[in-house]
């Protein structure tokens, strides 16, 4: 069996399209960001997850949906603040499959790979478990129910080591922190753009 395509520079690429994310976010007190290149940078995520192994299928499966959801959107929807309005206008922001929905989730899977590149630049040793632990704990846990938890906890003891996981993304230890501590503060910038978007709109975060 060939091992997941990666290409040599998905941690790169990942580490570039929320760089400039992030730059338009602090351009300006109200820059306006784009549906079209927050769902390319988001799309630069999911090749992560064919590294993390088939355990992590479902969680492949569920993001790219979401963030598939939003590149379509995009073609007729320039902004993420007017792709709220327009969920706030119909009155749909909470419903199934909403853009806005959807956002929120690709927000929390934004967060989740914020931590544990965090995790793992701060964690000693070779096991990606306590780093992925932590970042599911902190980012989606608090929203997901029973067993989509248990599932999770039983998908940790799976992982790859870190070794593999950086074999695979073809990056030696050094590179890889740098591109990932790149991600970590600019991923940080976008993911507060879109926190104060719901919370200016009274829509909250915590569904
Ligand atoms: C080493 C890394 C270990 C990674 C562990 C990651 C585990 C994430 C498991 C997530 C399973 C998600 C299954 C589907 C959940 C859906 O119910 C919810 C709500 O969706 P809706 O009802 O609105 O349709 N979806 C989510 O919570 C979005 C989850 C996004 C997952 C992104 C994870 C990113 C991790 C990347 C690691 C490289």
């Amino acid at each position: 069996m060939a091992e997941p395509i990666t290409g040599d520079k998905t941690l790169h690429q990942i580490a570039v399209a929320f760089k400039d994310l992030a730059n338009t976010v602090s351009d300006s007190q109200n820059a306006d960001v784009e549906v079209a290149p927050f769902s390319r940078a988001c799309s630069h995520i999911s090749p992560l997850f064919g590294c993390l192994g088939i355990a992590f299928k479902f969680a492949e499966m569920d993001f790219v949906a979401k963030v598939n959801d939003l590149a379509e959107a995009s073609k007729s929807i320039q902004t993420l603040h007017s792709l709220i309005d327009q969920d706030v206008q119909a009155k749909s922001v909470r419903n199934a499959g909403s853009h806005t929905r959807n956002l929120l989730r690709v927000r929390r899977g934004l967060d989740m790979v914020r931590v544990l590149f965090e995790q793992m630049i701060v964690t000693e040793g070779n096991s990606l478990r306590d780093p992925a632990s932590k970042a599911y704990e902190q980012a989606l846990a608090p929203y997901h129910g029973w067993a989509i938890r248990k599932a999770v906890s039983a998908g940790l003891y799976v992982l790859p080591t870190k070794e593999q996981l950086l074999k695979k993304l073809n990056e030696d230890v050094a590179s890889a922190k740098e591109q990932m501590q790149i991600y970590v503060s600019s991923s940080e910038a976008v993911i507060q753009y879109i926190d104060k978007l719901y919370v200016s709109r009274n829509l909250g975060t915590d569904w």
